[in-house]
């Protein structure tokens, strides 16, 4: 795991976009995210999900070659949306990137690798990328009552409550 400012240059969004500043786990943590590196070792992963009451979980290959309308997926994945339930997220292989909104609206960007689990919270906004390999595995953990649903940033998720509890947490 990485995490620096995106640099807001033009270019594909599978491309590296590092400015160079990198981003200290403590501010990471500021703003919610918790992440974890557990190498091929799923009993690890099985107790978060136990402990925080995910239920469900399913495996994505993203990849042209096992994902049909691969082009179109990766560009929706990178639209910015909020989910009402904490997104995790377990790498299997591959590599790709999340990028979650700071304090001052700008994007951070966080680059995970087989072995990474990352937690982020309700609320928060965010997107995802696949990088050049266009190669991502990942475990996605659900709750019993999947609330993983991306709403797309709007005036709507600004007011959403899990939206409005996030930041309460946030700011504290
Ligand atoms: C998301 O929320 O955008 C995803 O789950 C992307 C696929 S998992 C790496
Ligand atoms: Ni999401």
């Amino acid at each position: 795991m990485k995490a620096y400012w995106f640099d807001n240059l033009p270019g594909d969004q599978r491309l590296a976009h590092d400015s160079g500043r990198t981003v200290s786990p403590e501010y990471l943590s500021k703003l919610g995210i918790l992440h974890y590196h557990f190498p091929s070792d799923l009993s690890s992963v099985n107790a978060i999900a136990e402990s925080r009451a995910y239920k469900n979980r399913d495996e994505i290959e993203i990849s042209p070659t096992t994902l049909p309308n691969y082009e179109e997926k990766v560009k929706n994945f990178f639209h910015e949306h909020l989910h009402e339930d904490e997104e995790i997220r377990y790498i299997l292989d591959g590599g790709g990137y999340f990028d979650v909104r700071s304090e001052g609206d700008d994007w951070v960007r966080i680059r995970l690798e087989k072995g990474d689990l990352m937690i982020m919270p309700a609320g928060i906004y965010h997107r995802f990328t696949t990088d050049e390999k266009n190669y991502t595995k990942a475990m996605r953990l659900f709750k019993e009552d999947p609330k993983w649903t991306p709403l797309n940033r709007g005036e709507e998720t600004d007011e959403n409550p899990y939206r409005k509890d996030y930041l309460k947490h946030r700011e504290s």
